[in-house]
Parts: structure tokens; C-alpha cells; sequence
């Protein structure tokens, strides 16, 4: 299930899924976006208004779809709490999340369970893949045992498909994060099958 960007531009894609970045404010949602579809990192962003729209086209190395091209359409929904409110007017037709947290803040990972339930039926109905960002700031090691253990509850309790460290600055696991929701998506919708 490598991303084959190379033949993207040639041909049409033939699938179409909308993917939801949610999460608190500063946690790196439109940087995540930003090294996928731009190859890009900004040190100084500015925070999100509303919801910003991006597209990318992706190939999934798995049958029947290999020769396939997917046009993934990225909305990177604002983390400021003002904001949280304007979301449900957005989910339609959503058809999976990416949820972010930010591993120099693991704080924010304690505030998901507020977006989850913003998403609502959603949350329960969609694949969600989790993602700790800016793996780059901090130590291999630094992460508390105990944390892991709320994590791996969380995972269970939302049925999370997959959980990653990652970072906007290195790329380090991007494109696995939306290869992989991308995959869910793929498996909710019997269109891969599960094993
Ligand atoms: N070192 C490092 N910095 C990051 C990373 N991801 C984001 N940042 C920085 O974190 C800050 C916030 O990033 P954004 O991508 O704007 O965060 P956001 O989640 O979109 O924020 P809102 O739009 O307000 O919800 C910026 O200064 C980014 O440069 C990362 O992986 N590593
Ligand atoms: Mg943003």
C-alpha cells in the first residue's frame, strides 16, 4: 500500500473521499496538510479560519484498486474553539478523520474526546486515524507509560484504526497517515476486503 504519486496527473481519479483534520487549535492540522500536498513546512502558520479545502490524488498499492487513482479531498477544519461549533454543518458526506494531538502538548490529546463528540454519530460510523504531531520536538523516550495506556483506551473505545507519531517538518509518517486512513476508508466501504 505504497502512495504512487508519480502517475497521479495523468489519469482521472475514479474514487472520491472526504477527509475530515480535526483537533485542538496548534496542533499541527494544516501543517500535516500542508507537507502532503505542498511538500512543504511553514515555522509560522496562521491559525485556521473556518475550514480550508485541499485536494491530492493518491494510488493504493492493494486489489482491486492499484490501478486506481483516488482523489482525496482534504478539509482542515479550524482547531479554535470558536470554530468547534460551525463543524457539524461540515460532515456531510465525510468519510473519514484524521485526529490530531500534539506530542509537546499531550494535553491536547485529552481535549479529542470533546471533537469526537462534535462529530458525533460520525465518530462511531467513520474510520479515525490518530495522530500525535511534531514527533520531531521531542525524545524518542519521552512519552509517559501512562499516557500510552490512555492512548491504547482511547483507541479501543473509539475503535481508532491506527495511531501515529508524525511530524510536518520531517514528514516522517505523513504520507503513511493518509495512506493509511485512506486504506480504512478503503475496508469500511468493502471495496478492499478485511484480511
Ligand atoms: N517542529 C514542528 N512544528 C510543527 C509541526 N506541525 C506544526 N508545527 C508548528 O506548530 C504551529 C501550529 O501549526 P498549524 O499547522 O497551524 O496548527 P493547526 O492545528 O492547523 O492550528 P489551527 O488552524 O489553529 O487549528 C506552527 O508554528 C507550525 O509550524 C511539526 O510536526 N513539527
Ligand atoms: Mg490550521
Amino acid at each position: 500500500m505504497e502512495p504512487k504519486g508519480e502517475t497521479a496527473e495523468t489519469k482521472q481519479p475514479t474514487l472520491i473521499f472526504k477527509v475530515m483534520i480535526i483537533g485542538p487549535a496548534r496542533v499541527g492540522k494544516t501543517s500535516l496538510v500542508t507537507r502532503f500536498v505542498d511538500g512543504r513546512f511553514d515555522v509560522d502558520t496562521r491559525g485556521t479560519i473556518g475550514v480550508d479545502f485541499s485536494l491530492k490524488n493518491i494510488s493504493i498499492d492493494v486489489e482491486p484498486v492499484s490501478d486506481q487513482l483516488i482523489q482525496l479531498q482534504l478539509w482542515d477544519f479550524a482547531g479554535e474553539e470558536q470554530f468547534k461549533r460551525l463543524l457539524p454543518i461540515y460532515l456531510g458526506g465525510t468519510n473519514g478523520f484524521i485526529i490530531v494531538y500534539d506530542l509537546t502538548r499531550l494535553e491536547t490529546f485529552y481535549e479529542l474526546p470533546e471533537w469526537l463528540k462534535v462529530i458525533g454519530n460520525y465518530a462511531f460510523t467513520r474510520p479515525l486515524v490518530l495522530l500525535g504531531m511534531k514527533k520531531d520536538l521531542i525524545g524518542d523516550n519521552s512519552i509517559p507509560d501512562d499516557f500510552k495506556a490512555d492512548v491504547d483506551a482511547f483507541m479501543k473505545k473509539y475503535n481508532i484504526a491506527a495511531h501515529f507519531y508524525a511530524s510536518a517538518k520531517t514528514g516522517e509518517n505523513v504520507e503513511t497517515t493518509f495512506t493509511t486512513i485512506t486504506y480504512a476508508i478503503l475496508k469500511h466501504l468493502h471495496i478492499v476486503s478485511d484480511n
